[in-house]
């Protein structure tokens, strides 16, 4: 079995890194300081040319660009390539504001495939497999994304998109897929369903799973391979650096390696810009090495992770990110505490529960209310109450000694909260801040 996709660049010394990221850096800053105004003006406002960066080490002279300058510019306004150039746009599902609009030139089509198919040889793929892409199709980017990894491997590719959950494992049994992309949340849905449909580990051809697009635990790693008997990789990456495969995890199951030949990964402190170093959490940026239609340059993600440069077990030298904790935005404000709906999930995952749960927020009488609504298994399922407000204690005191603030929890029958197909919704924040 091929262990790599393109093994000459996953395996490459870090000095043989730096060189390819040197050059492919002052190529790109140029191309943006030719063709995108929008940045060029900014690089002018901190009085940065491109003759100042020779280097990867000058990457820190560079100005940052976050989503409110995706907003300002859209939809064209940090083009780098001609419309007659441009082959594809796809989009994300953004809930505030702008949708945020990414174009591609038929050049970085082929690059973000390599990305994918690099995901699917680290998770075992062959040219043999069947690879089940459940992801959406259309402007998200999952379904494209990881369909063109799977076409360009060679590998017999479904492309049957998100929803209809039946028909999705009538196909993953009839054509006996062994890969199994979409989102987390999506795979642990399927799994139950599997389940109730009286199937076991042992009757289910999958071997491997590629989830990723939103954030989930360990727990819920280990809670969907056990169900259907697979192993479950993560895999990373977001509409403004192309999509899935910014970062995907191997064998080691301990962090996603980057595609550093496209994108060099930054640790920032979310407050004062400041690069952090290696092994310390804070917010994630990217600089997109070789996109040509939309070439970013430190893009501020907002998602909270740490990198490491520790040796891996796989033979990739490509640097690791941890699994991103969450996002600067999707992070609460409880009573003053900073809480991430992960660490939620943990407690509940630690305590037998299923990662079906949301969280409730409001504000009444200047006070925030913090509610968890969690479903219980169907082996939980009880109508005695002093059993049912038994567990609910339990959960309060677990996610007071996580978080150090009291929830109420409610503990509810199974399957009364709505699943998702796409992303999960877990957070109901009623608050008028
Ligand atoms: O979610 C791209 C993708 C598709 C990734 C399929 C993986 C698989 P967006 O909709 O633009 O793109 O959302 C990007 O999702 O900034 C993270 O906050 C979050 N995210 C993506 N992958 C992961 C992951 C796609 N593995 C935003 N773990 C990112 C945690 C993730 N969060």
């Amino acid at each position: 079995m091929e262990r790599y996709f393109q093994e000459s660049i996953e395996t490459a010394s870090l000095e043989e890194m730096k060189k390819i990221q040197d050059e492919k850096l002052v190529k790109q800053v140029q191309h943006v300081w030719n063709d995108v105004p929008y940045y060029r003006k900014k690089m002018e406002e901190k009085g940065v040319k491109p003759e100042d960066i020779k280097s990867r080490d000058d990457l820190y002279k560079l100005p940052f660009l976050s989503k409110a300058d995706l907003r300002d510019a859209y939809p064209y306004g940090l083009l780098g390539s001609p419309l007659s150039e441009c082959v594809r746009i796809h989009s994300t599902s953004g809930t505030t504001g702008k949708r945020v609009v990414a174009f591609y030139t038929q050049h970085d089509l082929d690059l973000w495939s390599d990305c994918t198919s690099r995901a699917l040889v680290a998770a075992g793929a062959t040219k043999e497999s069947v690879v089940h892409v459940a992801y959406g199709y259309g402007l998200f980017t999952g379904g494209a994304g990881l369909n063109d990894g799977s076409h360009k491997l060679g590998c017999l590719t479904v492309p049957i998109s998100s929803g209809n959950t039946d028909r999705q494992i009538m196909f993953i049994n009839d054509l006996q897929a062994t890969v199994l992309c979409c989102t987390p949340s999506y795979a642990a849905y399927l799994g139950e369903r599997m389940k109730e449909l009286g199937m076991g580990p042992d009757d289910i051809s999958l071997k491997a799973g590629i989830f990723g697009a939103e954030a989930w635990s360990e727990e819920m790693r280990a809670d969907i391979e056990k169900t259907m008997g697979i192993k479950a990789y993560d895999i990373y990456g977001l509409t403004e650096l192309s999509g899935p495969g910014v970062s995907f995890e191997c064998c080691e199951q301990s962090g996603m390696h980057v595609n550093e030949d496209h994108f060099i990964p930054e640790i920032i402190d979310p407050d004062t810009g400041e690069v952090l170093p290696d092994e310390t959490e804070g917010e994630l940026v990217f600089t997109a090495l070789d996109k040509e239609a939309f070439p970013l340059l430190r893009y501020r993600t907002r998602d909270i992770c740490k990198l490491s440069r520790k040796k891996c077990s796989c033979g990739r030298t490509l640097i690791k990110m941890a699994k991103p904790k969450g996002r600067t935005d999707d992070m609460l404000i409880i009573r003053g505490v900073n809480v991430f709906p992960s660490q939620i999930e943990t407690v509940l995952m630690n305590n037998g529960y299923p990662a079906n749960y949301q969280i409730i927020v409001d504000r009444v009488n200047n006070t925030d209310t913090f509610e968890v609504k969690v479903e219980m298994t169907p082996e939980m399922f009880t109508d005695n109450l002093g059993e049912v407000e038994a567990r609910q204690k339990k959960l309060v005191d677990g996610l007071h000694a996580m978080l150090g603030i009291k929830a109420k929890v409610s503990l509810v029958a199974p399957k009364s909260i709505t699943r998702s197909e796409g992303k999960a919704v877990r957070v109901i924040d009623n608050r008028k801040l």
